[in-house]
């Protein structure tokens, strides 16, 4: 006779898988499609961390169950962390650096207290105050016309100087990826949705194109509804 197993050690095996099956993600992020929340959403996806999400629209300031988001994030701003014990962490650059550093092997930001993370803080407070916040009035109805032309000629002088950066470079801090490059990419992604020329900067154009073809990229804007699924 084939023993198969004793009992308790099938019991031990379906609690196992139950727990698995029931188990929440300890992680959990809320997001905008498309907004700038995809830059944790893609920096989940590369450190390879298990994670909900639950999307928060950036208008109604409502979750799809109507819950008011004030009540969760008090800012009402996505992106928002949320970790099993409780504990909420937001602002985007804050997030990404939180996740990269629970998963040192992945290389996804400098160790901490080194130049190179200071170097990597510098990229992110660049992109969060001069590109990310250098779009918000393109996309608020109420800026005028005569500002958003200002707007958008501030945005041409911030590009101009990533491209300066970005020669010679795969990526922002040289040739492996960091969180910075999320978050470049997905303030990016928004030029071509208010007027934000960047078809001048070659190696820009490169950056995105490198970016779009990274697996977790894929994942993450095919999760949003950005892109389709492949066939
Ligand atoms: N300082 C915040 C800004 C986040 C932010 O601007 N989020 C936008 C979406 S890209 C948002 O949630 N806007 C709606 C709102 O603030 O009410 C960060 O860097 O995370």
């Amino acid at each position: 006779m084939l023993l198969i197993g004793s009992a308790p050690g099938f019991a031990r095996r379906y609690a196992f898988r139950a727990r698995l099956f029931f188990r929440r993600n300890s992680l959990k992020l809320y997001y905008s499609n498309g907004a700038c929340s995809l830059s944790p959403h893609i920096v989940l996806r590369e450190a390879g961390l298990p994670f909900d999400l639950v999307r928060a629209s950036t208008k109604t300031h409502a979750l799809d169950d109507g819950t008011d988001y004030y009540t969760i994030n008090p800012k009402g701003s996505v992106p928002l962390l949320e970790l099993d014990n409780g504990e909420r962490l937001s602002e985007g650059p804050a997030i990404v650096q939180y996740i990269a550093d629970q998963v040192p092997a992945k290389n996804l930001a400098p160790a901490n207290g080194t130049f190179a993370r200071a170097r990597l803080q510098e990229w992110l407070n660049f992109i969060t105050s001069e590109l990310h916040k250098g779009y918000s009035p393109l996309f608020n109805p109420k800026t005028p016309d005569e500002y958003k032309t200002i707007a958008r000629e501030n945005l041409a002088k911030r590009y101009a100087y990533v491209e300066s950066q970005l020669a010679g470079k795969q990526y922002t801090m040289g040739d492996t990826f960091s969180v910075a490059d999320a978050y470049l990419f997905t303030v990016s992604t928004w030029a071509k949705h208010v007027g934000v020329d960047l078809s001048g900067l070659p190696n820009v154009q490169a950056f995105m194109a490198r970016m779009s073809a990274r697996p977790a990229v894929i994942a993450a804007l095919t999760a949003e509804g950005l892109i389709k699924a492949a066939a």
